[in-house]
């Protein structure tokens, strides 16, 4: 069996781990990294569905379709469990999010795209609407680390950012829409008003949406993502298995209520 075999249609690279060693998050997830790590295969989930599917959206695009945290860590699993077989000398450990690795990084060194100057990984055919996994494994694959290749740098996405929070430095997180819709406790004006704007009540996608790379972005070939699409949320709707399930149903509600207000 080939790897291709394994991934299906989704796409792949495969990087050293040698080269983010010194990057490593410190999280819970750390300690499940094998020992002798040697390879990293990433993996890329695309989630975009298509303009039509938006436009009455009241939620970020990545927290439309079923929570990936749950939907793409199950498909990352079973190619773990595959490559278990085809090597059973080895380890194999997947990572999605929640991973000590710099995702972005890794995917950008397997080759998979470039590093955008919003911060995030953009791959030629589904642009930056990718969630990344990783699969690490103390297994020698045939390692070419990529030259790191830029986004074209058209500040499109810096000048679209509401809050100023996109600069050359990166993500000011204390300014950033997507972090602060996910805070708990009281919002400010300032931001209720921005949210209301732009009719988000989770996450923030304007400096994608401002991407001249995202403009031919194509749409998942994950069937599931399209099965349990639910682009608009109202207040008191159950949050289980959605993107937002992780910090309760009080903190969307608030936001809701919020825009709701706003944009009566
Ligand atoms: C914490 C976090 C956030 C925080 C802070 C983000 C930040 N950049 O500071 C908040 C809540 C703001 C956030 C927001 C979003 N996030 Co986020 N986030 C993460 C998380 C868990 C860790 C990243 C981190 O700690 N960054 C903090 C510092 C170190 O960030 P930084 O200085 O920008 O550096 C990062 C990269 O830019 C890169 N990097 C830095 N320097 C260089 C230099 C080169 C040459 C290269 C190649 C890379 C590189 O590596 C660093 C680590 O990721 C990752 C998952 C992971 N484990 O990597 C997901 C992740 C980056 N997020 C993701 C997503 C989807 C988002 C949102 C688009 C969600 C939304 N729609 O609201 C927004 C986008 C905001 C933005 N423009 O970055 C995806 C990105 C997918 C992609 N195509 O790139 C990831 C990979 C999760 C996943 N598994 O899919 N996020
Ligand atoms: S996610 Fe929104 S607020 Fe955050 S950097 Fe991008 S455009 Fe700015
Ligand atoms: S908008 Fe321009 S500068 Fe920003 S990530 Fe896209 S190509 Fe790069």
């Amino acid at each position: 069996m080939e790897l291709k075999e394994i991934f299906g249609s989704l796409p792949f690279g495969i990087s050293s781990f040698e080269a983010v060693k010194h990057m490593l998050f410190e999280c819970a997830a750390k300690k499940r990294l094998p020992e002798n790590a040697k390879s990293i295969i990433t993996v890329l989930f695309p989630y975009y569905l298509g303009e039509e599917y938006y436009e009455n959206s009241n939620i970020s695009r990545y927290a439309v379709s079923a929570d990936y945290h749950i939907t793409a860590s199950e498909m990352l699993n079973k190619f773990t469990q595959k490559l278990k077989c085809l090597y059973p000398e080895n380890s194999f450990e997947a990572f999605i999010d929640n991973s000590p690795l710099p995702e972005v990084f890794c995917a950008v060194n397997a080759g998979l795209g470039v590093f955008g100057k919003n911060r995030l990984f953009i791959n030629e055919e589904y642009g930056s609407w990718v969630f990344l996994g990783e699969i690490v494994t103390d297994r020698e694959f045939d390692i070419q680390n990529k030259e790191i290749s830029l986004c074209s740098g058209c500040n499109k996405c810096i000048e679209a950012c509401p809050t100023r929070a996109l600069g050359e430095n990166g993500v000011n997180k204390d300014l950033c829409l997507s972090h602060l819709s996910q805070k708990k406790g009281e919002l400010s004006e300032e931001v209720i008003q921005k949210m209301a704007q732009y009719n988000c009540a989770w996450g923030c996608d304007i400096c994608q949406k401002s991407c001249p790379m995202n403009k031919l972005a194509k749409v998942t070939p994950i069937k599931e993502f399209f099965e349990t699409a639910r682009p608009t949320v109202k207040a008191g709707d159950p949050v289980e298995g959605r993107a937002f399930a992780w910090r309760g149903q009080k903190t969307i509600d608030r936001n809701i209520n919020a825009i709701n207000y706003n944009n009566p």
